[in-house]
């Protein structure tokens, strides 16, 4: 069907860290941090748009790497799913965000708490917040 739409999140860990984004729009979102991505487009598998999707928000290459756990259906014909992803060349810069952030677990903690995620990226979160709290 060429309503499903796919949308694939990256999830890039580096030194204990997790890196968020702050969305800029739309405004229901504008202000809510994300694990970075976008829609898949027709003919790409999942880990070529999140290549293709880093590049364009981060300015930054990614080998991708295994798919989170969380699958995430918010409505009948959206599926968001979150794939690891690894810089292999360049520096991020919010060139689509309001602004990134680098947050160990306390931090990731925190914008849970205080309602700061956006909320479809709630599994993904609590999910990788286990992950930086072993370290
Ligand atoms: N979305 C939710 N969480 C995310 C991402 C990357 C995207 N981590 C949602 C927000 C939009 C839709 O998916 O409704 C498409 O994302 P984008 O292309 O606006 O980034
Ligand atoms: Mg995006």
């Amino acid at each position: 069907m060429t309503d499903e739409v796919l949308v694939v999140a990256g999830a890039v860990l580096d030194g204990g860290r997790l890196l968020l984004a702050q969305r800029d729009r739309p405004a229901e979102l504008a202000g809510l941090w994300e694990l970075p991505g976008g829609k898949v487009e027709p003919g790409e598998s999942p880990a070529q748009a999140l290549v293709r999707e880093l590049c364009e928000e981060l300015d930054v290459s990614v080998s991708v790497g295994d798919s989170l756990a969380g699958v995430v259906r918010p409505k009948p014909g959206l599926t968001l799913v979150a794939m690891r992803a690894t810089i292999v060349s360049g520096t991020v810069r919010a060139v689509e965000h309001r602004a990134l952030r680098w947050v160990d677990a306390d931090g990731l903690s925190e914008l849970i708490q205080t309602g700061s995620m956006v909320p479809n990226d709630l599994a993904w979160a609590r999910e990788l917040m286990g992950e930086l709290q072993v370290r």
